[in-house]
């Protein structure tokens, strides 16, 4: 379908297009504004040249062209909008697993030098075949100098050196196969360590392949363009003894790669072939809607930066040559080798993720969209409690209209953010309800459950006392940039909140971890642990909390109500999304409780309750 929007267009006619719906939902979310406001009748039918003129303030005449040439430029529409083009659900083991996500320097440490290990991983595969999960995505393992914890590869094909070697990895993968347990590894592919080979060439040698393998700049005196980096700064590195800028997104040693470079897609394609024929199932996929960038690398929008905190984005989070690599991937390595993949895809809402994860595309499997993590308004680095009543709207919202031919991850944590449950509540005596409440939805919501190492041990954040506690990079940088800002003990406050450490210290069953201090110790909770391995199970045993149909029974302020149903039961679950006891909604005539194991007159403080009943 041709889209041709014009500033005589309706706000109506761009929330109708897919990008359009995206970008809107963005904008109104950043700006801690309701999406329902633009199924107004009014707003939806005003011009946008009305629109941009009511918010002259804030969005200039280059952003709204920048809109439109945005959602121009896709072609393609959402297969589930065609009126019989999507049958049922299509079945396959990653729509009915639970993956395990693993961040290696944290999780067990074998050798007892305080960081995590392969051979740690390998003596824990028994507890999480026990625990009922069926893959595990291991954050990268390859070589790296460490400037971000390996996302900064230095070799694709070797093992980095503190977490064992090419045989530890081979056994680990041996033995979880022999388990029955999937192995899926991180591929990060949007840019190198400024230490790879590849760069070290680009940058030394002028006639060399691999100049055009990254996003190398003459001296102009000045940035090459005004794009920011995700860890402080702007996006570029200069060189003076070689005379030359090139672009990096995230920190000083993480090099964007050109993939308007053939060659630089084949020997990633390489790699990645590499990988799955020694038997690895798939890849989740950093940050990989960022690799195609619009050509020539042009400013980024003044409003769009505001707005974002970070400018540029709009040239890469959905560039031009976005699917044309995705579907290149998929055709050389992931489709031969039946592969699973799941993109981590920042920015991307409901729609585009229609297009990179519709099955009829070859593109991805899943991808991870993070528009939940936070209360429209909020950033990261706020001190604030998340409201869960934003969450089930959410993920209402995606179920609802996620399509048949598209399928959903469901998650609250990964190794770049507090705790889910810390953010819900600072109260300690709430910590245990919130995680059980948690888990409950995440095992009967529709969607492939995602945890991450710790979730199933009811973990929370930790009482950091001071910067040098902290290692993440990120916090790091940015620390440094708000001392400039503001007093020594806000700066901290801040970035306490937000800190990646808060899920990257090493877990309480390691040796080390009990010689740390107090305050970052933290002891696994059993009844949290148990109700784990109790959900998995239940969704296991009832194809109707996997494939069963979603129904929203209630949705009224601070109650969560639900159906899961097929031919042969129906779940109802019913979640008290608040800190006050409230009388149920649900009225259980012919159901039987499955969990817990007993119902009270009054639901308390963020209780989830299981309920199921034979058709
Ligand atoms: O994260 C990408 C990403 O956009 C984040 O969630 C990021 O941590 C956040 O925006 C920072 O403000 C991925 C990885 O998950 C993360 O650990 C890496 O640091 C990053 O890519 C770069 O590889
Ligand atoms: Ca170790």
């Amino acid at each position: 379908m041709k889209q041709d929007l014009t500033m005589e267009s309706t706000v109506r006619e761009l929330y109708e297009t897919p990008i359009g719906h995206d970008v809107l939902a963005k904008v109104l979310l950043q700006m801690g504004i309701a999406e329902k406001w633009l199924q107004n009748p009014i707003i939806g039918g005003r011009k946008l040249k009305t629109l941009a003129k009511l918010t002259q303030k804030q969005f200039d005449a280059a952003f709204w062209q920048a809109l439109i040439d945005l959602v121009n430029a896709e072609t393609a529409i959402p297969a589930d909008r065609i009126a019989g083009a999507v049958g049922g659900i299509r079945p396959t083991w990653w729509k009915e697993a639970v993956i395990y996500q693993i961040y290696p320097r944290s999780f067990a440490d074998a050798n007892g030098d305080g960081i995590g290990d392969l051979k740690g991983i390998c003596s824990k595969l028994d507890y999480l075949k026990d625990l009922g999960v069926d893959a595990l995505w291991l954050s990268p393992v390859y070589d790296s100098p460490n400037d971000d914890n390996g996302y900064d590869i230095r070799d694709y094909r070797k093992i980095m050196t503190e977490f064992g070697t090419m045989e530890d990895f081979d056994e680990l993968l041996k033995e979880a196969h022999a388990r029955g347990l999937r192995i899926i590894m991180d591929l990060v592919v949007n840019h190198t360590s400024d230490e790879h080979e590849w760069f070290q060439k680009g940058l030394n040698e002028p006639d060399s392949k691999y100049r055009d393998y990254y996003f190398f700049r003459g001296d102009t005196g000045k940035e090459p363009n005004n794009w920011s980096a995700f860890f402080g700064g702007t996006a570029w590195n200069y060189y003076p003894e070689q005379k030359l800028w090139a672009l990096h997104l995230f920190s000083k040693k993480q090099m964007d790669l050109n993939w308007d470079n053939p060659d630089v897609r084949a020997d990633v394609i390489d790699m990645i072939n590499w990988w799955l024929d020694k038997g690895v199932d798939g890849f989740r996929m950093d940050v990989i809607n960022y690799i195609s960038k619009t050509p020539g690398l042009p400013d980024g929008n003044d409003a769009i930066g505001k707005l974002m905190l970070f400018y540029g984005i709009e040239h890469y989070f959905y560039g031009p040559h976005l699917h044309e690599y995705l579907h290149e991937i998929h055709e050389k390595a992931f489709k031969p080798h039946g592969a699973f993949s799941v993109g981590e895809t920042p920015g991307v809402g409901r729609e585009m993720a229609k297009l990179l994860t519709g099955e009829e595309r070859g593109e991805l499997d899943m991808v991870f969209s993070f528009d939940q993590l936070e209360t429209p308004g909020h950033i990261r680095f706020d001190d604030y409690e998340y409201d869960l009543n934003y969450y089930r709207d959410y993920i209402t919202d995606w179920m609802e209209h996620y399509g048949n031919n598209c399928w959903m991850s469901l998650f609250y944590n990964n190794h770049d953010n507090p705790r889910m449950v810390s953010k819900v509540s600072k109260d300690p005596a709430a910590a245990q309800a919130i995680a059980k409440l948690l888990a409950v939805m995440q095992f009967t919501l529709k969607g492939t459950p995602f945890v991450f190492q710790g979730d199933e041990m009811g973990l929370v954040n930790y009482d950091f006392r001071s910067i040098d506690e902290l290692s993440d990079v990120e916090s790091v940088n940015r620390y440094a940039e708000l001392l400039e800002v503001r007093p020594a003990d806000e700066a901290f406050r801040i970035i306490k909140s937000g800190t990646r450490d808060h899920s990257r210290v090493l877990l309480p069953w390691n040796e080390r971890a009990k010689a740390l201090p107090e305050h970052l110790r933290q002891s696994p909770d059993p009844v949290i642990t148990d109700l784990y391995r109790k959900l998995i199970r239940l969704r296991k045993a009832h194809p109707a909390l996997i494939y069963g149909r979603f129904e929203l029974l209630s949705g009224k302020k601070n109650v969560f109500v639900y159906r899961r149903s097929d031919a042969s039961e129906t779940f109802v679950i019913e979640c008290n999304l608040h800190k006050k006891p409230r009388k149920p909604v649900f009225t259980e005539n012919g159901y039987t409780l499955v969990y817990p194991i007993t119902a009270g007159a009054q639901m308390q403080p963020y209780e989830a309750r299981i309920w199921r009943k034979l058709n």
